[in-house]
C-alpha cells in the first residue's frame, strides 16, 4: 500500500544469486543407467493404474542424464549464477543402504557438479526429492523411523563425496507435500492414503531425518566451510475477511509453515501448541485414545531445534481461508477446521492448484520473517504452468509480478532474502500431472528421440533480467 506502480523498487540487491531448480527423477531419465536402484516414483510410475494422468513415467524424461552439458551450456548462456539439483538417492545407493555405493553414480554427480563449477554456477544439492529406493519402502519408507538411520548414512555418503565440491545442501524437499501426496492423498508415491495417521507419521520422521543430516555435517563436515538449509513449500494463506478471519490464517499458518518450522526454527522448539492442542483435540473427538499428532520427547526437542542455517522456501500460489471444515476425516486437512477458498478474479494457470497471486509472495516473505527472526532466506522454486507455448508471455509476467513483490519485501520490508531459482529450467515430468502441463523456461521436444530443447521467450525475458540486475517494467 502506499507504493505505486512506478515507484516500485526494479534492481536486486548486490550479490543476489539467481538461478533455475530441478528434481532428479523429473528430467534425468536413464532410470536403470548401470546399477542404479529402484526407486518409489519407478514403481509407482510403472504401475500404469491411472495414478499419472497421461500414464507416462520417468524412464526417459527430459534425458538430462546424458545431456547435462547441454543444459548446463544453456543456464551459463541464460547467465543463471546457480543450479538447484537433487541427487536420486538409489543411482547412488542401488541398495538403498549404504553397504554398496555406485561408482557410476557418485561419478555422474561429479562430472555435473564438475562442469556447473568450470562454468562459475554455484551447485545447490537437494539429497531427497522424494525419489526414495523402493526397497526402503518396502520396510516401511517414512512410516518406519528406522528411516531417519538410513537417510542420515545416505546424507554422510552425500557428503563425503561432494562436501569438497558443494557447499549449500538442503536434505529434504517440502516435508508437508510429500507427505501428504505420499502417504495421506496417496496421489503421489508410493500412494499410501492413511489419511490422519500417515502424514503425521511420515512428517516426524522427515523432521528427525533433516536434523540428523544437518548434525552429521556439523560435526564431521564442517570444515569445508558449507551450510545446510530446511526447505519448505509455503502458500500464502490470507483471512478471506480481514475482520473476522485472521485467527484462521494464524492457524493455517502454523498448521503448514509451524508444522516443520516451530521444530526448527522456534526458540521453545516441538509442534506448535495451537496444532498440538487442535489436533489432541480432534483426535479424542473421534475416539482416539492419543493424539494422532506423535510426540518428540525432550532431547529430540533439544536435537531438532536450531538445525538450518539457511531458510529455503518453495512458493507459487495463495488461498483464502474461513473458519469451516474440509478434507477426508480425520487428516491433516481436517484438523485445522478451516477452509481455503480461491477468490474469483485470481487468474488461473496451466495447473488448477496454482492461481496467479504476486501479492500472496510479499505476504508470506513477510510472515515467514516476523514469525521466526528473519533469519537468511533463499527462494527456491517459484513459477507457473503452462499447457507449452513458446510464446510464454502469461509466464513472463507471472514472473514479473511475483519478483516486484519479493522486492518490495526486500527492500520495504526488510525480509533478508540472499537468492531467487526459477522453477523450471526445463519442461519436465510434473508428478501425477505427467507430461500434461509445462513449467520450463526451456521447452523441451517430447516428441524428439533426443528431447530437443528450444529457449521459450521467457528464457529470453531472464537473459535480459540478469544482464541487466532488474526487472523490466
Ligand atoms: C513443487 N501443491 O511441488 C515441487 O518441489 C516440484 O517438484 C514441482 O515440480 C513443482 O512444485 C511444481 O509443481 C509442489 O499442489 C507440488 O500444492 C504441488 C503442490 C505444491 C508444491
Amino acid at each position: 500500500a502506499g507504493t505505486d506502480y512506478e515507484s516500485q523498487p526494479v534492481k536486486f540487491p548486490s550479490n543476489f544469486l539467481l538461478g533455475t531448480a530441478t528434481a532428479a527423477y523429473q528430467i534425468e531419465g536413464a532410470w536403470n543407467a548401470s546399477d542404479k536402484g529402484e526407486s518409489t516414483w519407478d514403481r509407482f510410475t510403472h504401475l500404469k493404474d491411472g495414478h499419472i494422468i497421461d500414464n507416462s513415467t520417468g524412464d526417459v524424461a527430459a534425458l538430462s542424464y546424458y545431456k547435462y552439458k547441454e543444459d548446463i551450456g544453456i543456464m551459463k548462456n541464460l547467465g543463471f549464477k546457480s543450479y538447484r539439483f537433487s541427487i536420486s538417492w538409489p543411482r547412488i545407493l542401488p541398495n538403498g543402504f549404504a553397504n554398496k555405493i555406485s561408482k557410476d553414480g557418485v561419478q555422474y554427480y561429479h562430472n555435473l557438479i564438475d562442469e556447473l563449477l568450470k562454468n562459475d554456477i554455484e551447485p545447490m544439492l537437494t539429497l531427497y526429492h522424494w525419489d526414495h529406493p523402493q526397497v526402503l519402502e518396502e520396510a516401511g519408507g517414512w512410516l518406519n523411523s528406522e528411516m531417519v538411520e538410513w537417510f542420515a548414512d545416505y546424507a554422510r555418503v552425500v557428503y563425503r563425496e561432494f562436501a569438497p565440491k558443494v557447499k549449500k545442501f538442503i536434505p529434504i524437499n517440502e516435508p508437508s507435500i510429500v507427505c501428504k501426496g505420499g502417504y495421506s492423498y496417496g496421489t503421489y508415491a508410493p500412494g499410501k492414503t492413511l489419511h490422519g495417521i500417515g502424514e503425521y507419521m511420515c512428517v516426524h520422521n522427515v523432521i528427525k531425518a533433516h536434523a540428523k543430516a544437518y548434525r552429521i555435517y556439523e560435526t564431521e563436515f564442517k570444515s569445508y566451510g558449507g551450510q545446510v538449509g530446511f526447505l519448505l513449500n509455503l502458500f500464502a494463506y490470507m483471512p478471506k475477511n480481514p475482520a473476522e478471519d485472521e485467527e484462521a490464517s494464524k492457524i493455517s499458518f502454523e498448521f503448514q509453515a509451524g508444522w516443520t518450522m516451530h521444530p526448527i526454527y522456534s526458540k521453545e522448539g516441538d509442534y506448535p501448541p495451537i496444532m498440538k492442542s487442535l489436533v489432541a483435540n480432534k483426535s479424542s473427538e473421534q475416539g482416539f485414545s492419543r493424539s494422532r499428532l506423535p510426540t518428540f520427547t525432550d532431547d529430540e526437542i533439544k536435537y531438532i531445534r536450531g538445525t538450518s542455517d539457511f531458510l529455503a522456501i518453495n512458493h507459487y500460489t495463495a488461498r483464502l481461508v474461513t473458519a469451516g471444515s474440509m478434507g477426508e476425516v480425520p487428516s491433516h486437512d481436517n484438523d485445522q477446521g478451516i477452509i481455503e477458498l480461491v477468490d474469483k478474479s485470481w487468474k488461473g494457470s496451466g495447473v488448477s492448484w496454482l492461481k496467479i497471486v504476486p501479492e500472496g509472495f510479499r505476504y508470506i516473505l513477510r510472515q515467514l520473517a516476523s514469525n521466526y527472526g528473519n533469519p537468511p532466506m533463499y527462494v527456491v522454486e517459484n513459477g507457473v504452468a503452462d499447457l507449452g507455448l513458446p510464446e510464454d508471455d502469461d509466464r513472463i509476467s507471472y514472473y514479473r509480478e511475483y519478483l516486484k513483490q519479493m522486492l518490495l519485501a526486500i527492500y520495504t520490508d526488510g525480509v533478508n532474502i540472499r537468492g531467487y531459482y526459477v522453477w523450471t529450467l526445463l519442461d519436465d515430468f510434473e508428478w501425477e500431472k505427467g507430461y500434461s502441463l509445462r513449467f520450463g523456461i526451456v521447452s523441451v521436444d517430447y516428441n524428439s528421440p533426443n528431447r530437443t530443447r528450444t529457449l521459450k521467450k521467457s528464457a529470453s525475458w531472464w537473459r535480459n533480467v540478469i544482464a541487466t540486475g532488474k526487472i523490466d517494467q
